[in-house]
């Protein structure tokens, strides 16, 4: 058993379509991830706006909030909650060049307004947290964009919705690269630098992904423990990633087992979710994956979590401190690989 509660998006079971070939498997109604979600043992749903409204840019905001509304009773009747709601401001011809840092006006104001929409979503489906992965904040073409002026804009889109609404909490998902080629926000330090000029730092906090942290050149663990040192770990998406490559959203731990069993690790010593906290999944089946078996990288992802637990809860603290003490690293380095590898 975890000590953690989980969650998922409903982009997590998908397709399996990549940018060199078409859908693989059926679509999945929401209704029927829903329960199978929450038979595998997840206890709450990311979700991005128009996964709870579909078409959400030719809706008015009163057709917004009843849609939003039904997709409540869903998850009442499934036991389930929402986690957060994350604006898409990636998919739109409004936000082509960007939403926030856009270099037209009418898109940025185009990227206020959807995320004010999104905080009436959050309020419908019963949760604070408004999530933010700044899809297309950076450049193509370097010299496009004013980033002075960029990260100014992105300021103000976030004291304009912590204005909009005194309980909501906002969290900033870093990611160094893709779609764009050089994002104006890549790691948890830049996340936390802008929550630190906001008009309330402490309800604008970060969410890690192992995978954006690796395609940072980071290790997650530290990545997790920087925003959690700052109180400001307001979510996790556990995935793995094979290098510097594009990002790949696998099964978390397959590839960075020790990098896994660090995370996993200064989250039970940080007591994360001791807030509420969900660990959060963010991962893809592989596109080989059969139709009925496109649920198993989200098992196997639990019982990574799980079984790292296991070893978290072996780790020996007091041979670390003598380990420590007598500043033998290669000593502790070694109990660490024999502890994973059941030595
Ligand atoms: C993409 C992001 C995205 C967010 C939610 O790389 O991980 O899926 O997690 O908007
Ligand atoms: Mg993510």
């Amino acid at each position: 058993m975890s000590q953690f509660k989980f969650s998922v998006g409903p982009w997590n079971v998908h397709e399996g379509a990549d940018v060199f070939g078409p859908p693989v498997r059926p679509t999945i109604a929401f209704a029927e991830k829903l329960a199978g979600f929450k038979q595998i043992g997840f206890s709450a749903v990311q979700f991005h706006d128009d996964d709870v409204v579909p078409e959400i840019e030719s809706k008015s905001a009163s057709q917004i909030t009843a849609t939003a509304r039904k997709v409540k009773q869903m998850l009442d009747d499934q036991g389930m909650a929402a986690e957060f709601v994350a604006p898409r401001l990636w998919e739109s011809a409004r936000t082509i060049d960007g939403a926030f840092t856009s270099n037209s006006q009418a898109d940025r104001d185009y990227a206020i307004e959807r995320s004010l929409r999104a905080v009436d979503i959050c309020r419908e489906v019963g949760c604070d947290l408004l999530g933010f992965w700044y899809a297309r904040e950076g450049t193509l073409c370097s010299e496009s964009k004013d980033m002075h002026a960029g990260i100014h804009r992105m300021i103000e889109g976030l004291n304009r919705i912590l204005d909009y609404d005194g309980t909501i909490r906002i969290f900033i998902e870093p990611k160094p690269n893709e779609p764009i080629d050089r994002s104006f926000v890549p790691t948890m330090g830049h996340a936390m630098a802008l929550s630190a000029e906001t008009i309330d730092p402490p309800r604008v906090g970060g969410l890690v992904e192992s995978a954006h942290a690796i395609l940072a050149g980071l290790d997650p663990a530290n990545e997790m423990a920087f925003a959690l040192a700052l109180g400001k770990l307001f979510g996790v998406h556990f995935n793995d990633q094979n290098g510097m490559r594009y990002d790949q959203d696998k099964a978390f731990g397959v590839e960075n087992l020790r990098q896994a069993f660090n995370q996993v690790r200064v989250l039970v010593e940080n007591r994360f979710g001791s807030k509420g906290e969900y660990i959060g999944l963010d991962v893809k089946a592989m596109r080989t994956q059969k139709a009925e078996a496109c649920y198993e990288h989200l098992k196997n992802s639990l019982q990574m979590v799980e079984l790292l637990e296991q070893k978290v809860g072996q780790f020996d603290y007091q041979l670390q401190r003598q380990l420590i003490e007598a500043r033998d690293y290669e000593g502790l380095e070694m109990y660490v690989m024999k502890l994973l590898l059941g030595g």
